[in-house]
């Protein structure tokens, strides 16, 4: 039936500052949602293995210097690269150019789990004293094509795909909303006593101070704020809460939007 047709998998993402805890309890909550039989990927924002990636990894070790528009460009072009993936199966080829790799998990029924997102972008970038809508903007926009057709394969299966391109309801425009946003929140001053902190760019207190104002900029109703100074049980405690309930109304078909559309 129709209902069960739209069933999909939640993108939920973490958020915060470094040393909150996101990565481990995002690594917590993978194993929680396997352990319930859910199809779940773990995505992180920056991704450091492509040729963008590895320019922003330089450039956050201090190896590299940029312009602070540019290296924002360049954050959000790692999330654009998403979008498109090289298979050398043209089939595969075909479809994931109609919907962005994100969209085609989402609605294979894989629930992702996105340490990061665009909200780290803004929140980071306008924290030096960008514009925020001018940090928002590279997030929006671009146009998806309708159709690509890569002519290397049978007939009939062009007239499958053709069926099925018919049948996708919107073209994806700009980056996808995610369901939830899970904000461990932390006082700048604990996140620094926090072991391993200081060895990138960003990881200075007086800077993490701006990016909590950032981020409370960002926030609306919803997100999900977590206390990440309660033991690191609690806190997976109530993340398992609201990702569970958020996995299960994706399920029932909640449809999916545009992030800040
Ligand atoms: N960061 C991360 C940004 O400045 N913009 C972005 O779009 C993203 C995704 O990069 F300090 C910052 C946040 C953090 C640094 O993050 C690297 P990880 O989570 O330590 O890899």
């Amino acid at each position: 039936n129709n209902h069960k047709s739209d069933s999909r998998g939640a993108l939920i993402v973490l958020e915060g500052l470094d040393r909150s805890g996101k990565t481990l309890q995002s690594r917590k909550l993978i194993s929680y949602l396997e352990g319930l039989s859910y199809s779940v990927e773990s995505w992180r924002f920056p991704d450091r293995n492509t040729g963008v990636g590895q320019m922003i990894s330089s450039y956050l070790a201090n190896k590299s210097e940029l312009d602070d528009h540019a290296i924002h460009l360049l954050f959000s072009a790692n999330r654009w690269e998403k979008r498109f993936v090289s298979m050398s199966h043209a089939l595969c080829y075909v479809l994931l150019l109609q919907r962005s790799l994100m969209e085609n998990k989402l609605r294979c029924g894989t629930t992702l789990i996105v340490d990061r997102y665009s909200f780290s972008g803004v929140a980071f970038s306008s924290a030096k004293g960008l514009d925020i809508e001018w940090c928002k903007a590279p997030e929006m926009g671009l146009l998806a094509p309708d159709l690509v057709l890569y002519l290397d394969i049978p007939p009939e299966v062009i007239c499958s795909i053709i069926k099925f391109v018919v049948e996708v309801k919107a073209p994806e425009m700009g980056l996808l909303a995610p369901d939830l946003v899970l904000y461990l929140d932390i006082p700048p001053e604990k996140a620094a006593e926090r072991g391993g902190y200081g060895g990138e760019r960003y990881e200075q207190l007086e800077f993490q101070r701006k990016v909590v104002r950032s981020y409370q900029i960002l926030h609306d109703a919803s997100w999900k704020t977590i206390d990440a100074c309660l033991p690191i049980e609690d806190v997976e405690k109530q993340l398992q809460e609201v990702v569970l309930d958020c996995v299960t109304t994706c399920q029932k078909g909640k449809p999916l939007s545009q992030l800040w559309s």
